[in-house]
């Protein structure tokens, strides 16, 4: 791959930006921009530059393209990354692949067939802070319990406004992020139990949900996720995380403070005696194109660009594949599937290979 790719965004909306800064930041000539609305795609390329369409197979016909970057909503995510994968381009795709697992393996099949690589661009656990946090829990040993907190009373609908009428929301939009973020720590899921909510009276979909999570481990995890938390100070969009393991503790709190509770001697000991408490801060680094609130993601989203790329000129599997963004999605489905019938939902174990 030459050492500027050429690369075309797919979806000119609200999040499509921070894409498109990340590859300026990152080198990627972005040589084509498209959006079925052409307007969008034309004031897209008067920012960002790239030759504006409004029909993403006629952009594919016209363009020589290293990868595709899809930046859209996830109903239009099947037919955009076979399309890409028919072409023979590798294909960066937003969360949530999928609003179902058939469309989500189709797209993972036709990837494979057509032997081009595919990443999700599932950016939490490419967040600075969570970085920071995952280093600080390989000290830990084995875990054998995380809780990932996103509970916000934040007006996200004003930015995203679909997420006001989408059929299913919490779960589906951050909840793909928190579950993939409990794989991220604590590795594979074998079993679900949930309940959701809606404290919101315009929001159609479910605004909270409390999932408990049995690892394949053998150890737990509890997700919690809330668009109706009235707190002192709204956190939004940070993702607070508890891990607790043998040797100790790793807290992710406000304001990105990284604690971590070790005692360092072999085995399990019981008591504070000896146990040592360090303090780091893992903020997202300012940016010229970043701003709080949004900044962490912002961050991540140039973190997870540059992984594709670095897998792409490296020929290995991002972390994020669509492969292993199976497993997530498993996940968030089961956890619907087990609000709606109050029941716990085991999962098929995850293939070997998933996981590379
Ligand atoms: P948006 O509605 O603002 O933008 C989506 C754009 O895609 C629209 O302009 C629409 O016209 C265009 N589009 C739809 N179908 C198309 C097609 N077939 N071809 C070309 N263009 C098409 O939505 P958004 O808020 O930018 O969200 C886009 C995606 O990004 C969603 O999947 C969302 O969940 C995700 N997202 C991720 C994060 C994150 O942190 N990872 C944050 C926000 C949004
Ligand atoms: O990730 C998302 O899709 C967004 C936000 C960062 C606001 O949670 O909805």
């Amino acid at each position: 791959m030459a050492d500027s790719p050429r690369a075309a965004l797919i979806g000119c909306g609200f999040f499509a930006r921070n894409h498109a800064h990340a590859w300026r930041d990152l080198g990627v000539d972005l040589a084509a921009v498209c959006d079925t609305d052409a307007g969008k795609a034309r004031a897209f390329a008067e920012t960002f530059g790239g030759t504006p369409y409004s029909d993403v197979e006629t952009l594919l016909r016209s363009e020589r393209l290293d990868f595709v970057d899809v930046a859209t909503g996830a109903a239009s995510h099947r037919a955009l990354v076979e399309t890409a994968a028919r072409h023979g381009l590798p294909v960066i795709c937003q969360k949530p692949l999928a609003l179902n697992l058939e469309d989500a393996r189709a797209m993972v099949g036709a990837c494979r067939e057509a032997g081009v690589a595919f990443m999700v661009h599932e950016n939490f656990r490419w967040q600075t802070p969570m970085r920071a946090a995952k280093a600080a829990s390989e000290r830990l040993g084995r875990l054998h319990f995380g809780r990932i907190v996103y509970r916000t009373p934040y007006d996200v609908y004003r930015d995203q406004p679909y997420l006001l009428t989408d059929e299913r929301f919490v779960l589906t939009d951050v909840g793909v992020h928190a579950l993939d973020l409990a794989r991220f720590f604590l590795g594979e899921v074998a079993w679900v139990a949930a309940h959701t909510g809606r404290v919101h009276p315009r929001v159609r979909g479910e605004d909270t949900a409390t999932v408990l999570l049995g690892l394949a481990s053998g150890g737990s995890g509890v997700v919690e996720l809330s668009y109706g938390a009235k707190t002192e100070r709204d956190l939004f969009p940070q993702t607070l995380v508890y891990l607790e393991g043998e040797r100790g503790t790793v807290t992710l709190g406000a304001d990105y403070e990284v604690t971590v509770v070790l005692d360092e001697r072999e085995g399990f000991h019981s008591g504070l005696e000896q146990v040592s408490v360090e303090r780091l801060r893992a903020a997202p680094p300012p940016r010229p194109w970043t701003a709080p609130p949004l900044d962490v993601v912002q961050d991540s989203v140039l973190n997870i660009q540059r992984h594709w790329l670095d897998c792409l000129r490296e020929g290995r599997a991002p972390e994020t594949s669509g492969e292993d963004n199976l497993g997530t999605l498993e996940a968030v489905f089961a956890a619907y599937d087990a609000a709606e019938r109050g029941t716990v939902v085991h999962l098929a174990p995850r293939p070997e290979e998933a996981r590379a």
